[in-house]
């Protein structure tokens, strides 16, 4: 397994609730290096764009407007095996469903507003993590 990189965001919720120190934590002892992080607040043509696959879901407009509603931390992390080992580490889209210690299960409160998002492939790591960051914001 190579060493690559995932990219992440803390949503409105986990940040409302005070819990950045928390699942950053989690995230750093579970491997993964931190090489780009920052406090940001997508506008709604951002979440628009970042969500464009789902746009003919009947729950868009309720995800524009949660990932809008407040500021999230977003991050590019680095580990063998990223992606997947993230997707792991999350848990299910839905907390209901998600498996315990995971983050979803242990900071989410429903399949909308689950706390933190997980790329679901190299490529749209890559696409994601320049969507928010800057070559020379990455290290
Ligand atoms: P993922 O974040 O686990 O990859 P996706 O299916 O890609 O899940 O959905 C993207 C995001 O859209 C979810 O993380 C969640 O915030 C929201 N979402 C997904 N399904 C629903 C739903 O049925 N109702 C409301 N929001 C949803």
């Amino acid at each position: 397994m190579a060493t690559n990189r995932t990219f992440t965001m803390l949503k409105p919720d986990a940040v409302e609730k005070g819990h950045i120190g928390a699942i950053l934590e989690k995230i750093s002892a579970s491997g993964f290096r931190i090489v780009a992080l920052k406090l940001t607040h997508m506008t709604t043509a951002d979440a628009k764009e970042f969500y464009a696959v789902h746009s003919e879901r009947p729950f868009y407009g309720e995800l524009v407007e949660y990932m809008t509603r407040g500021p999230i931390v977003a991050a590019v992390l680095e580990k063998e095996n990223a992606v997947e080992d993230f997707r792991t580490l999350i848990g299910a889209t839905n907390p209901a469903d998600a498996a315990e210690g995971t983050i979803r299960k242990l900071y989410a409160a429903s399949i909308g507003e689950n706390a933190v998002h997980g790329s679901d492939s190299d490529e749209n790591a890559a696409i994601e993590s320049a969507f928010h960051f800057a070559g020379r914001e990455m290290f």
